[in-house]
């Protein structure tokens, strides 16, 4: 591997270690959760259209210990502080920071309808809750949801409850879209819960089916690079929030209770009613869904080698039509294409975090170096590239 190159490395097995330092109840348990890429589909979800996303190697893990009393107490690896909260006094506009994401997930699961109430012989106790995690926060790559994702399913366990995947991603999603303020759709907890190794989570975001389709990146000698550019992204504020507005507005304007309504067909009579940056928005978005269905059958009828001008159809969609890229992004996309990728695009929400690359194993460090040279170059801080692979979803550890 060329030095340009990191390697996904597994989660610290110093978890217990931590937890004891800071809490002096006995584990339970620990569970895990990964962040993830999508492969394509991007500002669809919450326009109820299809996203392709696969969960990665790199993961949160949460160490959690039962309290005899109704704290939730958490602390981590990134955070000197231990912040704790009542579980009969969850607040939402009271959550800040990163604890919102685990405080979050305790008062959704409450506005969802379950009993948090407790009582003598309830599983519903008080948690110690020690969190860790090697998704690159910041990165596009959604180190939230899979803070989310661990917590959720480490409740789901030890408050017994009877839940399904699909509505611990929903929870995931209240939590994100209420505690923590980001206005973002379901895809990322999605693709932390139900991912599964070498596959993608190829999800209809209107009904929630999923279907796990095979990536064969391995079997067809590719492998895909992420390329993290270090411009920070932030989903709570700013472009991410007008886009989805674009979006609603561009719905409400054709008549249609969202844009998965309206089909490539369309377009020529959406130009017609709509201003030039709201048809930009749901050409792009309308163009997006199709992709998607095209990537899923050339996925199953041709492979991945197949799917790399879509991948690139996807980028300049993003960067021209719904215009979330950055010159990091579309630097490191063009040198990647340049260098021997066979596609790629910026991934995730835009206005920073990652591009991914596909490449062929022996092309990858060549496109490493070049991406890495050309960065210097242009003067923009070092990427940091490493090369991921499709994951199991969230579980317990032990
Ligand atoms: C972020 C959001 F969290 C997702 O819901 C999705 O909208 C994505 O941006 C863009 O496709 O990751």
């Amino acid at each position: 591997m060329s030095d340009h190159v990191t390697s996904a490395s597994a989660p610290s097995e110093s978890t217990r270690a931590s937890f004891a330092d800071v809490f002096d109840t006995d584990v339970a348990g620990r569970w895990t959760a990964p962040g993830r890429v999508n492969l394509i589909g991007e500002h669809t979800d919450y326009n109820d259209g299809f996203v392709l996303p696969f969960a990665i190697d790199r993961s949160t893990i949460v160490t959690v210990g039962r309290r005899s009393d109704r704290l939730l107490r958490v602390a981590s690896t990134f955070s000197d502080v231990v912040e704790e909260v009542s579980l009969d006094a969850l607040d939402p506009s009271a959550m800040q920071g990163w604890s919102a994401y685990v405080f979050g997930i305790a008062w959704a699961l409450g506005q969802r309808g379950v009993s948090l109430s407790g009582g003598a012989d309830s599983p519903v106790t008080g948690l110690d809750l020690f969190v860790e995690s090697d998704v690159p926060i910041g990165a596009g790559l959604s180190s939230s949801a899979a803070i989310e994702c661990a917590v959720a399913v480490a409740l789901t366990d030890l408050w017994e409850l009877d839940v399904t995947r699909p509505f611990l991603a929903s929870v995931g999603q209240l939590a994100e879209n209420d505690a923590v303020g980001a206005p973002t759709g379901i895809m990322d907890q999605s693709a932390s819960l139900l991912g599964r190794a070498d596959s993608a989570v190829f999800l209809d975001c209107r009904s929630l089916d999923a279907e796990v389709v095979d990536l064969g990146f391995t079997a067809a000698g590719l492998e895909l690079l992420v390329i993290d550019t270090h411009v920070a992204h932030e989903h709570a504020t700013g472009g991410y929030a007008a886009r989805r507005a674009s979006c609603e507005e561009g719905a409400r304007l054709l008549g249609v209770s969202s844009l998965r309504d309206v089909t490539v067909s369309d377009l020529p009579r959406a130009e017609e009613v709509l201003d030039d940056e709201t048809f930009r928005r749901v050409r792009h978005v309308v163009t997006e869904d199709q992709r998607v269905l095209d990537t899923v059958r050339t996925l199953r009828l041709d492979g991945p080698g197949a799917i790399g001008p879509l991948l690139d159809a996807s980028h300049l969609s993003m960067r021209d039509d719904f215009e979330i890229s950055v010159p990091e992004l579309d630097l490191a996309v063009s040198v990647s294409r340049d260098a021997g990728a066979i596609g790629a695009r910026m991934t995730g929400g835009g206005f920073g975090g990652s591009a991914i690359a596909l490449v062929p194993r022996d092309a990858r460090d060549a496109v490493s170096a070049a991406v890495t040279a050309a960065f210097a170059a242009a003067g923009f801080a070092e990427p940091t590239l490493f090369v991921v692979h499709a994951a199991d979803g969230a579980r317990r550890l032990g």
